[in-house]
């Protein structure tokens, strides 16, 4: 029997058709895939062409396979027709014989029409960003959750890609990395009913999975616990951070995407307050959208907190643009409200310290490394001085005609003393925002 890099068993064993089967199933192989990365600047990117192409190399080594060369061409507008222009698909023909490469990496996100007539000419594996970070999605995914959020993501993306492909989308494949799919796949018949009644299949079973993160979500707010979430570019320090402020061992890498799973765990602060820390999964210029979407019940855990702090890795040469991606897509996913602390992480690697402005009205700013030990003690007082800020404490005394203030109360506040006096009702809570400025007027003297 072989077994893909899934370590599941290729034999058909699920009642999916062998077609089906093939779509997900990787043959071993030994050699190293070697790709040719291809990006075309139109010069109204964030980053330079370089600075992508550095990342999708990053990509591609943390997929498992390796960069044997780069091909950029100016262009005004991306060709819709076969992403790059036709007088370098000529170059890029001569560069695969020359380099021996398996295939190119495009650095965006390539339509089926580009797709089908780039691997149609160039006779070689065609891969696009999209598919590459998919692919270590696959490979990072470990949790139900997380599982089913990526194959949503990867069948979502191959199915719009089988419109009007035949054997090309066999050739493009959708191993990198030592790994490819099987030969028989040249002739499959993409089993389209199959990968509808799968992702029907998916959604719903993610519709259980999040009603129940739901129903834990609302307990943790019942639970009054302020909610700290550590948001981020990916391989920015989010673990390193969560794991010293928590004493726990999530997984930490220098690899990008080490984390897909949101994880929580409660930590006491200096002044006695119990906070919920999370760690989130990083973010990534130009983030395929099914991710986006495939994840965005994970990551609206993040528009909930009361506090978010921006890890970034300020050694970085691109953190600019990577503070931006992130705040953009916290924008997208309504946490433009929650206030941010920004971390500016890996002091240790700054030489020389260059300008760097915060794209986003900020809390505050504080330099750390976070494999030092007094990292976690520097952030958390000022988480601490952050929640400190935005609750106060009431002394209330509530005539018994404004009871129906005692739902907001529980529902928003921290109740820390009740007791009903023939007067009305005495409370001692902690509250903030909206609830404050509704109990100030019942204040005791
Ligand atoms: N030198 C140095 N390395 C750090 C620091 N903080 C984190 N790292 C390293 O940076 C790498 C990435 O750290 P992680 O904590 O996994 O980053 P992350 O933001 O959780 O990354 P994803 O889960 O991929 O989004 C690891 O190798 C860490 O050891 C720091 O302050 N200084
Ligand atoms: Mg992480």
């Amino acid at each position: 029997m072989k077994t893909g890099r899934s370590g599941k068993s290729t034999t058909n064993n699920s009642g999916w058709s062998r077609e089906y089967q093939q779509l997900k199933i990787y043959d071993t192989e030994e050699k190293i895939q070697q790709f040719l990365l291809v990006g075309v600047d139109t010069s109204h990117a964030q980053i330079s062409m370089e600075a992508s192409l550095d990342e999708l190399e990053e990509l591609l080594t943390t997929a498992g396979a390796r960069s044997v060369g780069r091909v950029i061409q100016n262009l005004p507008e991306i060709n819709h027709r076969t992403y790059i222009g036709t007088g370098k698909m000529e170059e890029i023909k001569t560069l695969l014989s020359d380099t021996g490469a398996d295939g190119i990496i495009c650095d965006d996100e390539l339509t089926p029409a580009q797709l089908r007539n780039l691997s149609e000419y160039l006779e070689c594996k065609v891969i696009d960003r999209t598919l590459l970070i998919l692919d270590i999605f696959t490979q990072r995914a470990h949790t139900r959750e997380g599982k089913l959020q990526v194959e949503l993501a990867q069948l979502t993306y191959r199915l719009t890609r089988l419109t009007g492909l035949g054997t090309e989308l066999s050739r493009q494949g959708a191993a990198v990395g030592t790994h490819t799919r099987g030969a028989g796949e040249t002739k499959l018949e993409m089993d389209r009913r199959h990968i509808r009644e799968r992702i029907d299949q998916l959604k719903s079973e993610l519709m259980e999975v999040s009603a129940r993160r739901d129903m834990e979500r609302s307990k943790r707010k019942k639970g009054a616990y302020p909610i700290v979430a550590l948001v981020g570019y990916t391989n920015a320090g989010k673990s390193t951070l969560f794991n010293s402020l928590t004493g726990s061992h999530v997984l930490e890498e220098d690899k990008l995407f080490a984390t897909l799973d949101t994880t929580v765990r409660k930590a006491v602060l200096n002044s006695g307050r119990t906070v919920l820390y999370v760690d989130t999964v990083g973010f990534i210029h130009k983030l395929p959208h099914q991710l986006v979407n495939a994840f965005r019940s994970t990551l609206e855990e993040a528009a909930e907190a009361d506090v978010l702090l921006h890890v970034v890795d300020r050694s970085d040469p691109k953190a600019a643009m990577q503070m931006k991606v992130t705040y953009d897509e916290l924008v997208d996913l309504g946490a433009a409200d929650v206030p941010i602390l920004t971390i500016w992480n890996k002091q240790d690697l700054v030489k020389e310290e260059t300008p760097l402005a915060v794209p986003y009205k900020t809390e505050g700013i504080l330099k750390i490394s976070a494999l030092e030990a007094d990292a976690a003690d520097q952030v958390s007082a000022m988480v601490d001085e952050l929640l400190n800020q935005q609750d106060q404490e009431f002394h209330l005394l509530l005539p018994y005609p404004q009871s129906s203030l005692i739902e907001p109360i529980h529902r928003d506040g921290i109740v820390l003393q009740e007791e009903y006096t023939p007067e009305g009702i005495s409370l001692i809570i902690r509250a903030k925002g909206k609830l404050a400025a509704l109990v100030k007027p019942f204040e005791r003297n």
